[in-house]
């Protein structure tokens, strides 16, 4: 009898999986027509707050679309509330696996437990959760400690041997750096914060001098800058790290607004790759940015059909991530696909 039932039980597993069209969890197309069901996948997103964000957003509805899966998407508009409920709201629509970006990393244990019990697989994206990697089934996003290490390392590079107008970094002159950071609590503002700190401990004549959130916003990030560039000690900003893209162009506009050059008089670095930080490059006003690669539509997928086919996947799915600066925008600019 226990042969016949993992025989039946074989033969069910295999027939869904072929009626995913054949290629199991693979590449487009890889959950097609001729599924007798599409796999649901309920998606909470944080909103729509940078370039980044709505670059990651269209590459997950493109997907899903590729892969035949039908997608239930919620934008949070920023809110952790609005993610708990919309993931909630998925549990009770019995969806096949749940996706989402948490726009904080804390206060996610209750619901990740909730997902567990209703035996929905879980899919962390983009961003990192405080709480047991056991609750969640995969994150798929960058190593964002990596971005502010990187970030780090090629500021002290570039200050060593170009600099900023009031001259290179000699090893002993104060290299004053002021950071705009990404949403306060987040993994993203977080772990690139840590990163950059940790790489900038090597260089005792670096210093952060002010350090505050812009939200991930353009608009916030040139609010911020604006009331930088206005403070007495101005003149003695040499560096801007911003955490994303937007709130450095955003400061570029405060820096220009101010008299000053951005990427002559202070030297600005962000985060992302988006267009919006090659046009700055391209235009001599943004120095470099590190990639965030928001295109992980075709990822989620398919690891989305993979956990609903209980076939193995990783813990951690990682982004394929460069950086560019003015060497390397140029050549680049044409082929970016966000
Ligand atoms: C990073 C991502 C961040 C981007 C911002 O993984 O969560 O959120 O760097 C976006 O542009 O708003």
């Amino acid at each position: 009898m226990k042969r016949v039932l993992t025989v039946l039980l074989m033969a069910a597993v295999v027939s869904f999986a072929f009626a995913a069209g054949g290629k199991q969890g693979g590449g487009s197309g890889g959950v097609t027509k001729g599924m007798d069901r599409k796999i649901v996948m309920g998606y909470s997103q944080i909103g729509a707050e940078s370039e980044w964000r709505t670059a990651c957003t269209n590459s997950v509805k493109a997907a899903a679309e590729e892969y035949n899966i039908e997608l239930i998407f919620s934008d949070a508009q920023q809110k952790q509330e609005n993610q708990l409920q919309a993931i909630r709201a998925f549990i009770r629509q019995k969806v096949d696996v749940i996706a989402f970006t948490p726009v904080v990393s804390t206060g996610w244990e209750a619901i990740l437990q909730e997902c567990k019990d209703a035996k929905i697989p879980t899919i962390c994206v983009d961003r990192t959760v405080d709480a047991p990697n056991t609750l969640y089934d995969v994150y798929i996003g960058s190593d964002i400690k990596a971005e502010g290490v990187k970030a780090a390392v090629w500021m002290v590079n570039y200050m060593k041997n170009t600099g900023n107008t009031r001259g290179k970094d000699d090893g002993r002159r104060a290299i004053n750096v002021v950071e705009l950071q990404g949403t306060v609590g987040s993994a993203a503002a977080t772990d690139r914060q840590v990163g950059f700190k940790q790489e900038l401990a090597k260089y005792p004549n670096y210093k952060i001098t002010k350090s505050q959130t812009g939200n991930f916003t353009r608009a916030e990030g040139l609010q911020v800058m604006e009331a930088w560039m206005k403070a007495p000690d101005a003149g003695d900003i040499d560096v801007l790290f911003a955490h994303n893209d937007d709130m450095a162009i955003g400061a570029i506009d405060a820096i220009k607004t101010a008299g000053k050059k951005p990427a002559t008089d202070i030297i600005v670095i962000s985060v992302d790759a988006v267009k919006g930080a090659f046009e700055a490059m391209l235009r001599k006003e943004l120095n470099a940015t590190i990639e965030c690669n928001p295109l992980l539509g075709p990822q989620i997928m398919e690891t989305g059909v993979k956990l609903v086919l209980k076939q193995p996947v990783d813990k951690w799915i990682p982004s394929i991530e460069s950086q560019y600066d003015w060497t390397t925008a140029e050549q680049a600019y044409p082929s970016r696909q966000y």
